[in-house]
């Protein structure tokens, strides 16, 4: 991790710190982006009173931040392979600089990993995550969270099956041409 990037994660823990109060992490229940579609209504979805309005589980009153860390990475100590039913964590931070912290990150074939995004800054974020040529075409289909506003946190699940490539990016408007993706490494 360089420098600045340990500095945003600093940022953001102490910010998650003050404002995380209610409840855990949110758990995406499968690989997919059916997540991110059931949240649009006017009172379940989107809206304030809903899973991810100011008042929800995802919002700015809960979910910001788990206090959980990563599961190690294949190259570390204590590594457990994710499954589908015990998926490993990867956190990943969306900045305001227009880049994932971490860009690269390092799967085994066949893992199941479910990924939580941060995203820190006022810019809204996007996740999406699979084949490396559909995540740089922006294929309809391809699992995706969308509408990580401020300081929220959501979730991803997906399994790599096969050696890839793959991919992930934000295609909020003008980011991924700005730079935003990171690559997925499959050992
Ligand atoms: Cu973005």
């Amino acid at each position: 991790m360089n420098g600045r990037a340990s500095l945003l994660l600093g940022a953001v823990l102490t910010l998650a710190g003050v404002i995380t109060i209610g409840a855990g992490a949110l758990v995406a229940p499968a690989a997919g982006n059916s997540q991110g579609q059931a949240w649009t209504g006017m009172m379940g979805g989107n809206g304030m009173m809903g899973g991810n309005g100011m008042m929800g589980a995802n919002g700015m009153m809960g979910g910001a931040w788990s206090g959980a860390s990563s599961g190690p990475g294949p190259d570390a100590s204590g590594f457990a392979a994710g499954t589908t039913t015990a998926p490993r964590l990867v956190r990943i931070l969306a900045t305001p600089v227009l880049r994932f912290s971490p860009d690269v990150v390092t799967v085994k074939a066949g893992e199941t990993i479910t990924f939580e995004v941060t995203t820190m800054g006022p810019t809204v974020h996007e996740f999406m995550l699979g084949p490396a040529a559909d995540v740089a075409a922006n294929k309809d289909g391809t699992p995706e969270i969308t509408d990580i506003g401020m300081m929220q946190t959501k979730s991803l699940t997906y399994t790599f099956t096969g050696s890839g490539p793959f991919a992930f990016a934000c295609h909020a408007a003008g980011h991924y041409e700005a730079g935003m993706k990171g690559t997925i490494v499959v050992q």
